[in-house]
């Protein structure tokens, strides 16, 4: 008989019987015991059963047979678009009561916090793509009520690239890898988007937002969320008012540059589900406010566009925000699949106090969400999974169909009947429809009121900071850099010709395609709209530095006291000092203490944080210059416009990085009070004014 082979490690208490007097149910607690999916306490988890130690595997092994055929069917289908996402759970208060606006009972108490579950996505890529890929974000949140749930189905992006949910497969196809090559991965840099964007007038205004900053984010947590389309609240009183969802970041909206984008998901491609981690984990838990623009029916019908068209916002200029009540996100889940995968939501989840407008691409996603899940999850049954459970009794006489999880009791199984009587429907408690008059003939046509494309893409532009026009250009002439086909770059800079000339001519300019725009005719007139400030991302930033995240490079040699300080500095204002030293063991500082590092310089370029100091000591400085990372580490810095921090022995490092110690106020110099000035400077949070130097 051969001997068995070693266990991979001691696992010997698996094996452990009961001790005399437990029960089997005891034993198999305690120590743990493995078992099959039918509960049977499995032997031996390493081996296969086999004829003899070297004959053939047994067709009778049922836990092997058993283990295999679950890893089988591990996969589900991932989510057409939105597959690439990561989720938190966390809670909605009300700031106080609402009852004015609707009779959501979520939005009547601020003592009340209704759970919820949030997923962030991108749209474009496929479930293991970069995060820093060029794309809208989805926002997307379920509110677990006491009247059930209700499901805000959001973007970052308050617009989107089309008006009719009949053209949404021909966008996602258009975006997605093409057909033929299956590449590019998570990009619309590429013919077959900008052959549909360029042929859909529609899609300008998106596309001037999803070539602008927002549509790479620092963070989840700086991120704004919209919902997109006009609703409709409705209070006790039978009142409706229109409102758009708006959410905002406590901590600020901000965004990477687009080559530390690239670089970021080279370095680290979940950039941003790894900075919710840790920052949910710390304790340090992203909150956001929810707010509405209210507005009449009558109100509506004087704005110059049409309330039912998404691909129009309406300026805050016009309707501010109203605050409703905060988000927290105050845990991770448990388990990604089971939770983050398994979510399932639906703009049609809503309680009694929220409607839908008649905005058409609204109207079509309430169909496709559902549709959705049964392909993806594979059953009617997905709302029994915990995640998408409500919180509150689910009583009806929907029965049976796959794996389904609840167990009715009672004899009849249908309404009205008089063996078990309830659950019955409730007229006065029950979702009610809000009473919309509507008539009209029936027929397939875009209305005139949606007509023009330009003028709110033009008002998008002129509402930016030069730094982030500047960042629009650049991106469109990245995007359309990519496209092979010139005809569509030419069509493309037509439309940006209706624009905004300067802008166009810049793109033409970048792609040295000057004068070659097509001359196309728009369907409305485009007109001049006042600059909406609320629309530029930087005049709303706020001065400070929280929930970031700072890097210190030590080596051998290092001083203690300055990383001391710089931590103290750092951390008062609620920023994050990280260690990066050349080997992940650590640096031996020169008062002979080691200095645990967080990451091995090969592991950690600059991009991956929001300001570096580079502190090394002379000699390690020294070793330091044979390494391109490290001047890498600078030199990219500096190109992504960041503070830097610098001891005088760091200085050779900044010569062959080519950065001037004296550049700009972004170069820190670390004598007395560096730390201090280190987070001044870092408050300003990038130099725009160095952008011409190296860009
Ligand atoms: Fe979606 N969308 N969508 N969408 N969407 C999906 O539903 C769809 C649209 C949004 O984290 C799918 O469960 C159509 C706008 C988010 O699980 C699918 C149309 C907005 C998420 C679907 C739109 C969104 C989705 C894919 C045009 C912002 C991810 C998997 C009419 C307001 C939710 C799924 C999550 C997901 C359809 C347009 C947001 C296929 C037909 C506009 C945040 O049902």
């Amino acid at each position: 008989m051969a001997k068995k082979p070693e266990r991979p490690a001691d696992l010997s208490f698996v094996q452990k019987p009961g001790a005399a007097g437990e029960t089997h149910q005891q034993a198999r607690d305690e120590a743990g015991w493995m078992t099959t999916d039918q509960g049977i306490p499995i032997s031996d988890n390493q081996n296969s059963l086999t004829v003899g130690p070297r004959g053939p595997v047994l067709l009778e092994d049922f836990v092997l047979r058993e283990k295999i055929t679950n890893f089988d069917h591990e996969r589900i289908p991932e989510r057409v678009v939105h597959a690439r996402g990561t989720g938190a759970h966390g809670y909605f208060q009300s700031y106080k009561s609402h009852a004015k606006l609707t009779k959501a009972a979520f939005l009547q108490d601020p003592s009340v916090k209704t759970r919820v579950f949030v997923r962030f996505s991108t749209v474009a890529g496929s479930e293991g793509s970069p995060d820093l890929a060029r794309d809208v974000r989805g926002f997307a949140v379920k509110f677990y009520t006491s009247e059930g749930n209700y499901d805000l189905v959001g973007n970052n992006i308050p617009v989107f690239f089309i008006q009719d949910a009949i053209k949404f497969p021909d966008l996602i196809h258009a975006v997605k890898p093409e057909p033929d090559r299956a590449f590019p991965q998570a990009a619309s840099a590429h013919d077959t988007f900008w052959d549909f964007a360029s042929l859909t007038p529609e899609s300008t205004h998106m596309l001037m937002w999803a070539m602008s900053d927002r549509a790479i984010p620092r963070s989840y947590r700086m991120m704004e969320g919209f919902g997109v389309h006009t609703f409709r609240l409705v209070n006790a009183k039978g009142k409706g008012t229109f409102v758009k969802f708006h959410w905002r970041p406590k901590l600020g909206t901000f965004s990477v540059i687009w080559d530390e984008a690239v670089k970021i998901n080279g370095a680290d491609i979940d950039f941003h589900r790894r900075d919710l981690w840790d920052a949910v984990t710390a304790g340090d838990y992203p909150e956001y406010e929810l707010s509405v623009q209210a507005f009449s029916e009558e109100e509506a019908a004087e704005f110059d566009f049409d309330v039912l068209d998404p691909t129009k916002i309406i300026p805050e200029e016009i309707v501010p925000l109203t605050p409703l009540g905060k988000l927290v996100l105050d845990r991770m889940p448990d388990n990604f699949f089971a939770e983050t995968e398994q979510v399932a939501f639906c703009p049609a989840n809503l309680v009694p106090g929220i409607e839908f407008s008649n905005d058409p691409l609204l109207q079509g996603r309430l169909f496709s969400y559902l549709d959705t899940q049964l392909s993806r999850l594979g059953s009617p049954n997905f709302h029994e999974l915990p995640i998408n459970r409500p919180h509150v009794d689910v009583r009806n006489f929907q029965r049976d169909g796959h794996m389904r999880t609840t167990i009715p009791t009672g004899r009849a199984a249908y309404e009205p009947n008089s063996f078990n009587g309830a659950p019955r429907e409730t007229p006065a408690g029950g979702f009610t429809s809000f009473p919309a008059a509507e008539s009209g003939e029936k027929l397939r046509i875009r209305p005139e009121s949606f007509a023009d494309h330009y003028s709110q893409a033009r008002q998008f532009y002129h509402s930016l900071t030069e730094p982030e026009q500047r960042h629009v250009a650049a991106a469109f002439a990245f995007e359309l850099g990519k496209v092979e086909t010139a005809a569509i770059r030419k069509r493309m800079l037509g439309r940006l010709l209706l624009v905004d000339e300067e802008l166009a001519d810049e793109v033409a300019d970048r792609l040295g395609m000057p004068g070659q725009a097509e001359k196309l005719k728009p369907a409305a007139p485009v007109r001049d709209l006042p600059p909406s400030p609320a629309l530029s991302q930087y005049l709303k930033a706020p001065q400070s530095i929280q929930g970031k995240k700072f890097a210190v490079l030590a080596t051998d040699g290092s001083d203690e006291k300055l990383v001391a300080e710089l931590q103290k500095r750092l951390e008062a204002e609620g920023a994050l000092l990280q260690i990066v030293a050349p080997k992940v063991g650590g640096a031996k500082l020169a008062n002979g203490k080691m200095l645990e590092a967080h990451h091995a310089l090969a592991g950690a370029p600059s991009c991956l944080f929001d300001g570096v100091v580079a502190a090394p000591s002379a000699a390690g400085a020294a070793m330091l210059l044979k390494h391109a990372a490290a001047v890498d580490w600078i030199r990219d810095a500096f190109a992504h416009l960041k503070v830097i921090g610098f001891t005088g022995d760091a200085e050779p490092l900044l010569a062959a990085a080519g950065v001037k110690p004296d550049a700009d106020e972004g170069l820190v110099r670390f004598g007395k009070d560096g730390a201090a000035k280190f987070v001044d400077a870092a408050k300003k949070h990038r130099l725009w004014n160095r952008e011409p130097e190296v860009r």
